[in-house]
């Protein structure tokens, strides 16, 4: 399996954390962003949208750091064909991509962005991600303050999934502080087996 990966990127990070988690040999493949290498005919054949993550695993190439997630959990989560990481069940299922698209979309236009202005010079608002930020980690805080993990009472790749961005805020100027079980579900999954770490996450 081939992961075409650039170390800062959280999207990318997701992924080298399942792929540790599950033990999975794998070469990563470096794509220069600063170099524009993702926009190469090479790359965009890999992915047209030209963008990292992307996994290659013999003729399978999936783009998108959800998808990427759903397929190795799904093909290689172990016993039970990976019902630990993302459930067959309708409610079980549903409940994984209920997170998987709050990864997609709160936490990508909240602390993601946030983070992106300031190390990456992305060109968006930055007081509008730093809020939107603020309401997904509320959101999510409430949340974990009665449950150990975001669904189903155990970590899925949901968890995996809103990880990275979450943990990273403070790049983005957004204060960690207030969210106290937010924290905890943080130190919960540097805990597991197999976690990874990268620069600014904890573990
Ligand atoms: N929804 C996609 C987003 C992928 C994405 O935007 N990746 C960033 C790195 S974190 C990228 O390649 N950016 C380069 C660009 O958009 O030109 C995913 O989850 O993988």
């Amino acid at each position: 399996m081939k992961l075409y990966d650039a170390a800062l990127s959280g999207n990318c990070h997701k992924v080298r954390m399942l792929l540790s988690m599950l033990a999975l040999e794998h070469e990563i493949v470096p794509v220069s962003l600063p170099d524009m290498e993702h926009k190469t005919a090479v790359h965009l054949a890999r992915n047209p949208l030209g963008t990292v993550p992307v996994l290659e695993d013999g003729d399978t190439v999936i783009y998108d750091s959800q998808a990427i997630l759903v397929y190795l959990a799904r093909k290689y989560g172990g016993e039970h064909s990976g019902e630990q990481w993302l459930p067959s069940d309708a409610a079980g299922l549903a409940k994984v991509t209920q997170w998987l698209s709050f990864a997609t979309n709160e936490i990508w236009n909240g602390p993601a962005l946030a983070r992106a202005v300031m190390l990456f010079k992305r060109d968006v608002n930055l007081t509008q991600a730093q809020a939107s930020a603020r309401s997904s980690f509320t959101i999510m805080d409430d949340w974990l303050d009665k449950h150990d993990w975001l669904t189903l009472g155990r970590p899925t790749i949901a968890d995996i999934a809103c990880y990275p961005y979450s943990a990273l805020a403070e790049a983005g100027e957004i204060s960690l502080a207030p969210y106290g079980a937010l924290n905890a579900w943080f130190k919960r999954i540097e805990a597991l087996p197999g976690y990874v770490s990268m620069p600014g996450l904890g573990g």
